[in-house]
């Protein structure tokens, strides 16, 4: 099986970070002095980020599309072992992106062995499992053309309670202990099913799958405004999702992606609510500008990412009962080198996070408690403001990643070497992914 493969040589990532090291200790020690003045510990904030981690999505590391066109590039991955061997480069280059998140069948073996021992290779683990009952697959008995879990067909609901099932099982093999269930189930046309009823079927079969879910396992229900169904959609907002996880009982939590939303809706809010009511299971990172776009995070609102982990540190802070959150991106990269993207946002992330440890809190809750509005909002702002790179770089620097990784990268010819190595398999012109 084994040929040989480029990778990134560590000599090459030293030799970037060679001149890069100087000036990021000066900048560090003049951060650490700034931050000092604020009654900060830079080394604090630096250790807790560097325990911050946010799993790749395997299908994230393809050209992805539109449902117009994809563009596919040179050198992208053919198989889920290429894809593996992308999240590496990408975890080798950063050094905060340790597991990944699976698709299912997408990313189905024959044996599933392989895939342990690729991930194995590249120093990588399994987060959460991800099943697709939104699109047929080739020699599927039944179609999922009019939904999956909430089909009116029994037999359909039943196959798409298998293939979650099947998920399960494989996630185990894995390691990982996490099954997310997002389902494209609605309709195109008023009338065209009754809310109640569908919204009954579907927790009539996540109930099966629940109740498939091992001891130490979560399901995570993810809901999305609309798209593929543009009418209504049986599990659109976060409110329904909700209801539902606490209809099937304690594994079942509400994951947030951060496109699945009406445009302005105040998603910190939503994260809030659910962190409150110890419902928030997981996360997917993108931006958006309209619709479920995935986009790069932060590409388009940094600031709304800030807040978004302005909740999720300040539950961390409080040691609030039931936090516990798996961090995922899930983008689509349709004009950039997936690599390259999926490298900024897992930094991104990580810069929001950073700057969300640096919220003074105390402060902040005086300020509530005197309704100090501006004084509040400029304690936010301040934190938002400051310049956190040198405290991810000089992770880097010491866990041996690049300093500046798209420069690295780029110096690297990764994609050049891939380009020669895994020839255009043809995939398809059109899709999400
Ligand atoms: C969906 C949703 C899911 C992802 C698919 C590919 O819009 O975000 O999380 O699995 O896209
Ligand atoms: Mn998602
Ligand atoms: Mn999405």
């Amino acid at each position: 099986m084994s040929k040989s493969v480029y990778r990134v040589a560590q000599d090459h990532i030293d030799a970037a970070n060679a001149d890069l090291a100087p000036p990021l200790e000066r900048d560090y020690t003049h951060l650490g002095e700034q931050l000092d003045r604020r009654g900060v510990d830079i080394d604090r904030v630096r250790e807790r980020v560097g325990r911050f981690a946010v799993a790749l999505p395997t299908w994230g590391v393809g050209t992805g599309g539109t449902r117009f066109a994809r563009f596919p590039m040179d050198g992208e991955p053919r198989s889920v072992l290429e894809k593996i061997a992308d999240c590496g480069t990408i975890h080798q280059l950063v050094r905060a992106t340790p597991t990944i998140s699976p698709h299912f069948p997408w990313d189905r073996v024959s044996d599933i062995d392989d895939l342990k021992q690729a991930a194995a290779a590249e120093g990588l683990g399994f987060d959460a499992v991800n099943s697709n009952t939104f699109q047929d697959q080739a020699g599927q008995p039944l179609s999922y053309k009019f939904g999956s879990l909430t089909h009116t067909d029994p037999d359909v609901r039943a196959q798409a309670v298998a293939h979650n099932i099947e998920c399960i099982e494989t996630g185990r093999a894995l390691g990982s202990k996490a099954l997310t269930v997002w389902v494209g189930d609605g309709t195109n046309f008023p009338g065209q099913q009754p809310f109640i009823e569908s919204l009954e079927r579907y927790l009539d079969s996540m109930a099966k799958v629940y109740a498939a879910l091992p001891d130490d396992w979560r399901v995570f229900l993810e809901h999305k405004h609309y798209e593929p169904a543009f009418y209504s959609t049986v599990i659109a907002d976060w409110g329904t999702n909700y209801l539902c996880a606490r209809e099937l009982g304690p594994k079942a939590h509400c994951l947030v992606d951060l496109g699945h939303h009406a445009p302005n809706t105040n998603i910190e809010m939503i994260v809030a609510r659910l962190i409150q009511f110890e419902k928030l299971g997981g996360f997917h990172f993108n931006d958006s500008k309209y619709g479920d776009d995935d986009l790069d995070s932060g590409a388009i609102d940094p600031f709304q990412l800030f807040l978004v982990m302005n909740e999720l540190a300040d539950a961390e802070d409080q040691g609030r009962s039931g936090f516990d959150p798996a961090y995922m991106l899930d983008q689509s990269h349709n004009v950039t080198d997936p690599i390259e993207s999926l490298m900024l946002s897992a930094m991104e992330v990580q810069h929001a996070y950073a700057r969300a440890l640096l919220v003074d809190r105390p402060a902040l809750r005086a300020a509530q408690q005197n309704n100090d509005a501006l004084l509040a909002n400029r304690i936010l702002k301040s934190a938002y403001e400051t310049n956190v790179a040198p405290i991810t770089a000089t992770l880097r620097l010491r866990k041996g990643a690049a300093i500046d990784p798209l420069a690295a990268y780029r110096q690297s010819g990764y994609r050049k070497a891939k380009a020669a190595e895994r020839p255009s398999a043809g995939g398809p012109s059109a899709g999400i992914v």
